[in-house]
């Protein structure tokens, strides 16, 4: 669709605009002076075209002179007619390789300094600290400009997919009370409520769920979730998941929806094989057993990027020992333990042998989703809670609100959430999580480009009714 500014988007120039005028606009990736001839590779958000200023043909002297001024990424307007290149000029490389533009007018929008790094290569070789400052220059190159296209086809394509199978996207509030997630809560606090915190949520699980309580049914959205927690290459502060909650369901519904989604991501967006098909399963004792781990990597080849190995871990234990030797839930507190296993809540020194109906879904080594049929029975949630040790009081204080909505006729309900910029990693062969991320923080958890965590002004404190411990180790 054209704009006022121009005729075409060069992604949509072919030999059959041959004769046409068009106007374009876009950045100088780069400039070739062959003495009379200049030429010019023009680039916008959909792809590049070759564009030539001839000194021989009608073109003002004054358009020559300013094409030769011009340097690499300034931002220009060009007027011109579409040729055909002669047979020996194609360059099979450029999706735009048969044309060319013969330029008649130019106009310099703006102009730029040389910029911080190249961005014509993959930019693996760039510091990841200088990329990240300059974050909207490296998004310029093309690894990086298809990284996010493919953001934006995985999330179309699973709208449309979870739509037509009649799930409905619900927003839920990011100003919010704890969830628990297993990682440190990002606190905000509160001007009107002094001594107060609300708490960005590691999770939209206490939302989906109460959604169930609501009739709901089918719900999804691409939740975003914030946690406090040590980061790696495959995880990072704040991130999206693709997150779902059904009613009346098993486990096996929960697999087989997630499967096919997967499975149309992969095989129609991100064009890649995979290695087996349904997707194996293994118990998390199998996994332990075979593979010492509960993220193993099945594939048969590791050095061939193109075909990916899923397989479905279930059967986790419900309970697991944290590392100051305390208990803690395997996946978070509101999974459903294993049926036959719930009498064992009652014996405290059998937890650890309670199995929950909790999967994993794990990708060349890396778990891309998680989920549980929820415990949707009040009396034994809060047995749950308590062997996780919160007091009577505790539970009340901060679970009494999931636990009134469990008694007004709550279906039985699970899902599951898969992280979206950890999945794009694995599939797309990326080995860290931040080269699918627009603006993701960095190795120490500050943003890119915009420099925070930052100090604020002092008044705000005040507002916030907040003084800083300078005394602090
Ligand atoms: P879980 O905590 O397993 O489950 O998270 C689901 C998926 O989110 C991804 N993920 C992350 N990605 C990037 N950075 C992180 N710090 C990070 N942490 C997790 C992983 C993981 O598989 N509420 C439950 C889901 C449910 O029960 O429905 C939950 O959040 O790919």
């Amino acid at each position: 669709m054209p704009t006022l500014m121009k005729s075409h988007y060069i992604g949509e120039l072919t030999k059959k605009e041959k004769g046409k005028a068009v106007t374009l606009c876009g950045w100088v990736n780069s400039r070739r002076d062959h003495g009379g001839l200049i030429f010019i590779d023009l680039r916008d958000s959909t792809g590049i075209v070759q564009v030539v200023f001839d000194k021989s043909s009608k073109l003002k002297n004054q358009v020559y002179k300013l094409a030769s001024s011009l340097r690499p990424e300034w931002v220009i307007q060009v007027k011109g007619k579409i040729e055909t290149r002669p047979e020996s000029m194609v360059n099979p490389k450029l999706a735009t390789g048969e044309i060319e533009v013969k330029a008649e007018k130019l106009n310099i929008l703006s102009k730029s300094k040389t910029l911080p790094f190249e961005i014509d290569k993959d930019g693996y070789e760039v510091k990841e600290d200088l990329r990240l400052k300059y974050r909207y220059l490296d998004l310029r190159r093309k690894r990086m400009s298809r990284n996010i296209k493919i953001r934006h086809q995985v999330k179309n394509f699973t709208r449309d997919f979870l739509a037509k199978k009649g799930f409905i996207e619900i927003d839920t509030p990011i100003l919010s009370k704890s969830t628990p997630e297993g990682a440190r809560d990002f606190l905000v606090p509160s001007r009107h409520h002094p001594e107060k915190f609300y708490a960005l949520p590691q999770s939209p699980q206490q939302y989906k769920q109460l959604l169930m309580v609501a009739g709901v049914e089918k719900y999804f959205q691409f939740g975003h979730c914030f946690r406090d927690e040590d980061l790696r290459a495959d995880r990072v502060l704040e991130f999206d998941q693709w997150d779902i909650e059904m009613s009346f369901v098993e486990q096996e519904d929960i697999l087989n929806l997630t499967e096919e989604l997967v499975t149309g991501i992969v095989e129609k967006v991100i064009k890649k094989k995979i290695q087996e098909k349904p997707f194996p399963r293994l118990t998390y004792q199998e996994a332990m057993t075979k593979y010492k781990t509960d993220d193993p990597d099945l594939r048969k080849d590791k050095k061939n990027p193109n075909i990916l190995a899923f397989v479905w871990i279930t059967d986790f234990p419900m309970f697991e020992k944290k590392e100051d030797g305390t208990l803690g839930a395997a996946h978070h507190p509101f999974t459903a333990p294993y049926d036959e296993d719930i009498y064992l809540l009652d014996k405290p020194e059998k937890l650890l042998e309670i199995r929950a109906k909790q999967y994993d879904l794990v990708l060349n080594s890396h778990e891309v989703f998680g989920g549980s049929i929820r415990n949707h029975d009040p009396k034994i949630l809060v047995k749950v809670f308590q062997a996780l040790g919160y007091s009577k009081q505790e539970v009340r204080k901060r679970f009494g609100h999931l636990l009134s909505a469990f008694e007004y006729g709550v279906p039985p309900h699970g899902g599951i959430a898969g992280g979206f910029a950890r999945f794009l990693m694995a599939s797309l062969g990326e080995k860290n999580i931040r080269e699918v991320i627009p603006f993701p923080t960095t190795r120490k958890g500050t943003t890119s480009v915009m420099d925070a965590p930052s100090k604020v002004d002092p008044k705000q404190l005040k507002e916030l009714h907040i003084k800083i411990d300078r005394g602090r180790k």
